[in-house]
């Protein structure tokens, strides 16, 4: 035989622990605001069951209007917990805490008339806020959470049912044994305690997933860093070596940029390293392949490429990182770029080859004077024209002309005859 109190009474612990430890997880990371509504929840849910077995705490019962209440009002919190972890979006419209303010005053106001249809409204409200729930874990954004929304929506679906089926019996519509009954309650709390256990689960895994995310994005520009970039190649040398799909990568070195902090500061140093991440996103359009290696050298995947469409890209990024200035107490600076093109090659497992050709080619740039992009050998010298950069590349910065200073503007003014000469793009094919 169940006793109904032995279960209560590990009902009632099991709540405080979690409540203690929801709070603390919502206490020691701040950025998890979701954790600060499922530890609301878990409060709300141990007060009320501490206020329903006065037999434990000698408190005076809550009236049942109130608990109703506070069953909307608890399921809410783990709505809106749920939503921060899974969805990420805040609320747009108040729809939905209208609904919930409204029910918990429906419920309030029917209840000295008939307290049977105040709980049903109350227990119906609730069961429809679950059920957005469930719908809302199962469809999270985040790859990294899945399985653990998935988890968490199961132990609400039991809650679901477990709600569902007390309902009838609640309500004295249905007549079951006692046994039966002190079942359905034991099943209450133990559905509760799973749902709560699920609620660590999917924190730790939020944790996890902005460890790994933390870990690949460079904090100065916010672009993808090495580590990173490690993971995309060889992720896309294996796209190419299934499917035989071209793949190209820009190495980028800015130029003298020791000399640029020397002149102008660091601080306009980081701020050149962000303006020239921006260049990169908007032009390219593909911030999962655009990466910050390390120091003032960026790098670019671009899968689809071959050497002359690429080459292209590069000097697209190469005229829109010279037509920045970049304003530091009144005085204008400016920058330039050297790219190096390298290709994957048929057969290569590993990306490592490409880089070191890209590299090559990076390193020739600066030898023959910076402020150019240069192939990678074994190709054929090609100069394209701005006009066939593709449609897909075409920069979206406009940046004015402005006369830099002096010292500054004298490190890059015996950059290559490659702007003088035309606007031709300047995509030189090495031999070396
Ligand atoms: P080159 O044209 O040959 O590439 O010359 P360079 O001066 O750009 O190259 P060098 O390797 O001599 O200097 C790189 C400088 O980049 C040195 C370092 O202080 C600076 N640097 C590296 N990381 C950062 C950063 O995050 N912020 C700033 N402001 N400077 C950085
Ligand atoms: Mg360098
Ligand atoms: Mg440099």
């Amino acid at each position: 035989m169940i006793d109904p109190h032995q279960i209560q009474l590990a009902g009632l612990v099991s709540q405080a622990t979690f409540a203690l430890t929801l709070t603390m997880l919502a206490w020691s990371d701040r950025r998890s605001r979701g954790m600060t509504w499922l530890a609301g929840a878990c409060g709300l849910q141990l007060f009320a069951s501490l206020s329903r077995n006065m037999w434990v705490t000698g408190i005076k019962s809550l009236n049942e209007a109130a608990g109703s209440c506070l069953l909307i009002l608890l399921f809410f919190f783990v709505y809106m917990g749920l939503r921060w972890f899974v969805v990420r979006r805040k609320l747009r419209s108040i729809g939905g805490p209208l609904c919930v303010s409204l029910s918990m005053v429906v419920v309030l106001a029917i209840n000295p008339i008939n307290s049977d249809v105040a709980l049903a409204i109350a227990r119906l409200t609730a069961l429809t806020i679950m059920g957005k729930t469930v719908e809302m874990l199962i469809n999270t954004r985040f790859r990294a959470l899945r399985s653990n929304a998935r988890v968490t929506a199961s132990f609400l679906t039991f809650v679901i049912c477990v709600v569902a089926f007390r309902l009838p019996i609640d309500l004295h519509i249905v007549h079951l044994p006692k046994a039966v009954e002190d079942l359905a309650k034991a099943a209450t709390m133990v559905s509760a305690t799973l749902l709560l256990f699920s609620f660590v689960g999917i924190f730790v895994a939020e944790s996890k997933r902005r460890l790994h995310d933390e870990t690949r994005i460079d904090s100065l520009t916010g672009l993808r860093n090495r580590r990173a970039m490690e993971e995309i190649a060889l992720h896309e040398v294996g796209v190419s070596l299934n499917t035989g799909r071209s793949l190209a990568m820009l190495m980028m070195d800015v130029d003298h940029f020791k000399r640029l902090n020397d002149t102008w500061g660091h601080s306009l140093g980081d701020r050149a390293l962000r303006a020239i991440g921006g260049v990169l996103l908007t032009v390219t359009g593909a911030d999962d392949r655009v990466m910050r290696m390390g120091g003032e050298e960026f790098a670019v995947l671009l899968p689809g490429f071959d050497m002359q469409s690429a080459a292209r890209v590069g000097e697209r990024l190469r005229a829109t990182v010279e037509g920045l200035r970049l304003n530091e107490n009144d005085e204008i600076a400016s920058f330039t770029i050297s790219i190096g093109v390298g290709v994957w090659r048929e057969g290569e497992r590993g990306w490592t080859d490409m880089l070191r050709r890209a590299d090559v080619a990076l390193y020739r740039a600066k030898r023959e004077g910076r402020n150019r992009v240069v192939l990678c050998a074994e190709t054929p010298a090609a100069l394209p024209t701005p006009a066939a950069v593709p449609a897909t590349v075409a920069t979206k910065i406009e940046a004015p002309i402005v006369e830099g200073r002096a010292g500054w503007r004298s490190a890059t003014a015996n950059r290559p005859s490659l702007k003088a000469d035309s606007e031709i793009a300047a995509v030189e094919a090495t031999q070396a």
